[in-house]
Formats: C-alpha cells, structure tokens, sequence
C-alpha cells in the first residue's frame, strides 16, 4: 500500500466571472477518480472544504476586482483545513484562487522548503493593483510569494514561498505587469517557446535535482490550461500551443519517478465546457501516472 492519499473537493469558482468550476470536484470523482488511485494501491479517503457563507457569487463585485470578499473567505477556509498527518493530499478544484489557500497551508506544514511546481498557460503573478481582467485566480502567486498589495485584500498567508523555488513550465500568456514581476522576484520559467526548443524534460529535470538536493516538500499545481486546448477544452482561460499529450504524461512520469511530490492541486476544470468528459478523463489519466501506471514496467530511476 502506497502512501495515503486525500482528496479534497475545493469547489470555489470566485476567482473568475465565468461559472462552472464549481462541478469540477464532482466530474473528477464521476471520471474514477478515487478508483484509479485505489487501483494502483493507494489507501484514499475523502473530504471537502465548504463554500464559506459570504454573498453569492459576484454580488460582492468591489471596484475593479471580481468577488473579492468570497475570494478572502475561501482562502481563509483552505488555509484553516488540516490535511491528516501522513497523508498526501489532492485538492481537487476549483478555479485557481484555490492555489492562494492550498499553497500557504502546505509551506506551514513542515519546515522544510516548499517547492512549487506551476504548470500552467499563465503565471497568475497579477497583484490587486496590476490585474486588469479583475478576476482573482489570476493572483495567487504574487499572493503566497508574500506581495505586499494584499493586505487588506486577502488575509495574510500562513506561510509563503521563496519565488526562487518555483518552476513555471508551460507559459505562453503573460501580462506585461507580470513578466516584470516574475523578472522582480526571480521566478524560475520554461515558457512553451523554450519547450518547444529543448524539450520539457531538461527544466524539470534540474527543478527536481535542486528539491531533492533541498530535501524539499514539492507542491505541483496543474491548471487544465497547461494542456493544449485540442486536447482539453474544459477550460475558460485556454490558449493555443500548450502541452501535448505525451508532454504532459512525461511531467507526471517523471514526478512519479522522482518520489518528491508531497502534495498536489488541479485547478480550472470547467466541466461545463466540457465534450463528453474527454478533459475530465484525460486528468485521471494524467493523476494515475504521477502515481505510478507506467507503460511498461521498469526500475524506478532517480533523477
Ligand atoms: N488562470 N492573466 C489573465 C488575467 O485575467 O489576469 C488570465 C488569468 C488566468 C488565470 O488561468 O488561472
Ligand atoms: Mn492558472
Ligand atoms: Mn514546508
Ligand atoms: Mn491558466
């Protein structure tokens, strides 16, 4: 029996206007989930982090930003969530604000290094100040990497995260105010022209050395919009010339194989955008790689 696993329905879809990541823990459970996981001998359980009682769904539309009052509750919620000890949790989202509550909770789980792992179209390193869309899933970032413009906004995260431990592979739409940003904190990055170029193994490969070499905990966030829309549409934020398939089997692979991955969060499933539940599966099929179905049986290898 593998470690235990825990899967844990974040249902927020305050982080953007558009609805529908409300249904993503439901249709990633509908697509076999917790089976596939119990399939490769894990040991699953379930739980589920409420929708905080705040005003409905952008009936709090302050200024320019989307939503922020239900956004700060469900940060506040995630934050407060204990994951049982032991337990490697899967937050199953949800719209990407939940990184801005998952990420600070689990840096304040051990006092080893927090590594992230951002796979994802976007950086989400907006502040209240530079978002221009107003929607808060495009912040988490600059958020759990201890930005100051919050304050006020958000409540102040339980931990943050150097940006220096942080790959970003995939990028291929980053706002102006962002790609300075990252510059400013010296965010480590694999846009899709340097994967394009080199391959998406090297950068990751040299991201999972310096966890391993930190004896880190590493965090991976999969945002739907990481994968190339042709072969996962159920996004509202997708972009053109993302992972392929064999891309993004190859991260989770490789994740599997370094043994390193402490927790994990898959964020923008948007269930309704959906075609006959072909993005939804393609997830669960993604998740039981990182955990081990491999095409052919070999000896796991390190680095
Ligand atoms: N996501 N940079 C754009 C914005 O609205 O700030 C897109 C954000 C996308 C957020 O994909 O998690
Ligand atoms: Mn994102
Ligand atoms: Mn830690
Ligand atoms: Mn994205």
């Amino acid at each position: 029996m593998g470690r235990p696993i825990q899967l844990i329905d974040v249902p927020v879809q305050s982080g953007a206007r558009r609805r529908g990541c409300v249904m993503g823990p439901d249709a990633l459970r509908t697509a076999g989930m917790a089976e596939v996981l119990t399939d490769l001998g894990y040991g699953v359980s379930t739980a589920s982090i409420n929708p905080p009682a705040t005003s409905p769904d952008g009936a709090d539309t302050s200024g320019d930003l989307h939503a922020p009052e239900a956004c700060a509750a469900w940060i506040a919620a995630i934050q407060a969530y204990d994951v049982p000890a032991g337990a490697l949790p899967i937050f199953l989202g949800g719209d990407h604000l939940l990184a801005a509550g998952v990420v600070p909770a689990m840096a304040s789980r051990s006092d080893r290094p927090q590594f992230v792992l951002w796979l994802d179209a976007h950086s989400d390193i907006h502040t209240p100040a530079t978002t221009t869309s107003g929607n808060l899933h495009g912040t988490p970032v600059a958020y759990f990497t201890g930005a100051p413009e919050f304050e006020g906004v958000f409540p102040p995260p339980r931990a943050t995260v150097d940006p220096g431990k942080i790959l970003m592979l995939g990028l291929r739409s980053v706002d102006p105010d962002e790609k300075a940003a990252l510059v400013r904190a010296g965010v480590v990055t694999a846009d899709m022209r340097t994967i394009d170029e080199h391959g998406i193994a090297p950068p990751l490969r040299r991201f999972l050395d310096e966890v391993r070499v930190a004896n880190g905990d590493l965090h991976v966030s999969l945002d739907v919009d990481f994968l190339d829309p042709s072969i996962a549409p159920a996004v509202g934020t997708t972009v053109p010339g993302g992972a392929t398939f064999r891309e993004a089997h190859l991260v989770m692979e490789m994740l599997h194989d370094s043994g390193l991955v402490t927790s994990l969060d898959i964020a923008e499933l948007n269930p309704f955008l959906d075609e006959r539940g072909r993005t939804t599966s393609l997830i669960v099929d993604l998740i039981a790689s990182l955990f081990g179905k491999a095409v052919l049986d070999r000896p796991t290898r390190r680095g």
